[in-house]
């Protein structure tokens, strides 16, 4: 059985994971209208990893006999001012939610609820591995500076983890 303040977080994490998703879609819409098909395949890719995040938790929290509660989200800015800005977002973004994984992990701890701290490692890990995607995104389009986006958008598909690969 979960404590009432370990549901609350995790449902907190649940209402993040799902905006989080309508974010990378926003994102996603934004690039494929401005004619970054690559950028937008990557975008789509990661909203539906995310999706499967909010899934995990609400799976999670059913599974220790709590109540996943769906909110309202926030509506995603619809445009973006440029590929770098839109990354540079991103990894804001990734940041903020490694955040509060860790927020998680600290109150499980302070709760004593091992079986919650042992779960939410496997977001630990999945966070680091996000963090380093975007990381070497960003690597590669402060490499090719601002006239090789085209070639950017084409290699930005094959940036895609093998996660996000598996994905439609
Ligand atoms: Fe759910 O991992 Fe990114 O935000």
């Amino acid at each position: 059985m979960l404590t009432k303040k370990i549901e609350s977080i995790l449902n907190e994490q649940i209402t993040k994971e799902a905006y989080s998703s309508n974010l990378y879609l926003a994102m996603a819409t934004w690039a494929e209208a401005n004619g970054y098909g690559g950028v937008a395949e990557w975008l789509y890719a990661q909203a539906e990893e995310e999706r499967l995040h909010m899934l995990k938790f609400i799976h999670y929290v059913h599974e220790r006999g709590g109540h996943a509660i769906i909110a309202a989200l926030d509506q995603p800015p619809k445009d973006q001012q440029g590929i770098k800005e839109l990354f540079a977002a991103v990894m804001k973004h990734e940041q903020y939610i490694s955040q509060s994984i860790n927020e998680i992990v600290g109150l499980a701890m302070e709760e004593r609820d091992f079986t919650t701290q042992s779960w939410v490692q496997w977001f630990v890990n999945e966070q680091i591995e996000e963090e380093a995607s975007v990381s070497a995104i960003i690597d590669k389009l402060n490499l090719l500076g601002e006239h090789n986006m085209y070639l950017f958008d084409r290699d930005v598909i094959g940036m895609r983890r093998p996660s996000q690969q598996t994905q439609p």
